[in-house]
């Protein structure tokens, strides 16, 4: 006979956390969010953590360079989507990696027998306005001299003037030399009240480019989460099909984390790939198994070293539509109380600490809330990030209201990219698990995850923590009757327009 768990499949809008004691000297700004990504193994630090608790789905209709750029910046992390041809997915984590960061390659170059008319026309190409002048036109020629658009004026100049009547000479250039720090070059461009510092090598040849507002950019983003060389950091999906050619092009295009992506890690397809990838790169890749909704689930993928986190969640995304087509799932915060109880008590036998990412179903910033209560380490999301305008969709109306299309990994449109893909023998898709929808555009990433952030420091704060280890430790919750849920709104008193409405629209509840 089937086995009939007690108690019922719960969610997050079934709980409310309990305030505990605040002290004095709390601010929510000083909360420290930063949580671990990979395995923390006995007496060691964790070898990968990510600044704020929040992931970004792996989703066509999500994650895209723009959007892992944008997240990185904040803290979180973006998880390149894998439903596309590997090239381009390491194209996408290339972006990111390239972005900016210190030193940076120059991909805005001249010679100086080119027409200010060939500068100008590059410039509005690139949108750079500072040019290296080398000998053969190349982010790596000899420097010769730098153009840049406070060298001519368009209306009074003869734009068929050759670069070299107009640029600044290489005598005349201050630069640095290969090998000193970020820190030396942002000290020489204060000391020489310079926007951009060359960097040469012992022959004179550009290697790179430092630029002041590249500096001004970073101390407005404290918790930009970087790599060991300023880059910022992007994570990137595979799957069970093609992992051993994709995950290495990934990894050499610097990933800085692999995660799976299905609905269902439980199998022994994702077994045998972390196992492989565990075989090819040690512990020199960061890998994320899942999803699974049990414990049973979590004990299979942290076997013999395994995986580094796990993704919790099967059913209860915003357009997933797998529980009424298949049966199966389980609601997120029982399939987390689940997998949570069971991490804490493997770390008690083993001293092996293993992050969960609760995935999915997030409907508003209380939720959030909640599922780092109940022990996830950070949340994936996909909704959140597709109504933001960094989402790689366009922007559409429709009756006035500005909307994204937000589709799910399990529709056909998602699937459709294997039919161009040279490898023919994937399967037929017989049915779909996701829904292909709308979603209000809310504004700018930074915008509305720092609001979701204030308001989970400020929660932290009531209940007394510092971290997000000590809030998983402090929380009490409660389930809440229908009743009190309605005792916590505003529905015995008329409501002007205010703010709250704003937010509510702005990332309302889920349906
Ligand atoms: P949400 O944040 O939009 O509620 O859920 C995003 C999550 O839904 C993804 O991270 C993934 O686990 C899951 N997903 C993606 N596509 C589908 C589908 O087509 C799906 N069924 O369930």
């Amino acid at each position: 006979m089937a086995t009939i768990l007690e108690g019922v499949s719960r969610t997050f809008a079934e709980y409310l956390l309990l305030p505990r004691l605040t002290r004095k000297d709390q601010r929510p700004e000083q909360v420290d969010l930063s949580t671990p990504l990979s395995a923390v193994e006995p007496n060691q630090l964790p070898r990968f953590k990510i600044n704020t608790p929040v992931v970004s789905a792996a989703m066509q209709s999500v994650s895209g360079s723009k959007l892992a750029i944008s997240l990185a910046r904040q803290g979180g992390l973006g998880f390149i989507y894998c439903s596309q041809e590997i090239e381009t997915q390491a194209e996408m984590v290339h972006q990111v990696k390239a972005h900016k960061a210190g030193f940076v390659s120059s991909d805005t170059n001249t010679t100086a027998n080119k027409t200010l008319h060939d500068v100008i026309e590059l410039m509005r190409q690139t949108g750079h306005s500072t040019v290296p002048v080398t000998d053969d036109g190349s982010g790596h020629g000899k420097l010769i001299g730098l153009i840049t658009d406070q060298d001519f004026w368009v209306h009074e100049d003869d734009l068929d003037n050759p670069v070299s009547r107009h640029m600044t000479p290489i005598s005349d250039v201050i630069y640095g030399e290969e090998g000193l720090t970020l820190r030396e070059a942002n000290r020489l461009l204060h000391k020489h009240k310079k926007k951009c510092l060359p960097i040469l090598n012992g022959e004179g040849h550009l290697t790179s480019l430092v630029f002041k507002k590249d500096y001004e950019d970073h101390m407005r983003h404290p918790l930009e989460l970087l790599d060991e060389s300023k880059r910022l950091c992007v994570g990137a999906a595979i799957n069970t099909h093609d992992y051993k050619t994709r995950a290495p092009v990934l990894i050499e295009a610097g990933a800085d984390a692999l995660c799976f992506d299905s609905s269902d890690g439980f199998t022994e397809f994702q077994k045998e790939g972390i196992d492989w990838l565990r075989k090819e790169f040690g512990n020199g890749v960061v890998i994320g198994g899942g999803n699974v909704v049990s414990a049973e689930g979590f004990d299979y993928l942290v076997e013999e070293g395994g995986v580094d986190f796990i993704k919790v969640g099967m059913g209860g995304g915003s357009i997933c539509i797998t529980r009424e087509q298949k049966g199966i799932g389980r609601g997120q915060a029982s399939a987390l109380l689940d997998v949570v109880q069971r991490r804490d008590s493997y770390f008690e036998e083993t001293g092996r600490y293993i992050p969960i990412c609760s995935d999915g179903g997030l409907a508003n910033d209380t939720q959030i809330v909640v599922a780092l209560a109940m022990g996830a380490d950070f949340v994936m999301m996909g909704r959140y990030f597709a109504m933001t305008e960094e989402s790689p969709t366009p922007k559409t109306s429709i009756n006035g209201q500005m909307y994204k299309p937000y589709w799910g990994e399990g529709t056909r449109r998602a699937q459709n990219w294997q039919r161009y893909a040279e490898d023919m023998s994937t399967r037929e898709m017989v049915f779909e698990e996701g829904v292909d929808a709308y979603v209000p555009l809310v504004g700018s990433l930074a915008d509305v995850l720092g609001t979701t952030l204030y308001k989970l420091r400020s929660t932290m704060v009531n209940i007394g923590s510092d971290s997000l280890s000590e809030f998983r430790d402090q929380a009490t919750l409660t389930l809440v009757s229908e009743q009190s849920v309605v005792e916590a709104g505003t529905s015995t008193v008329f409501q002007f327009t205010t703010n709250r409405d704003f937010e509510e629209t702005s990332w309302g509840d889920k349906g």
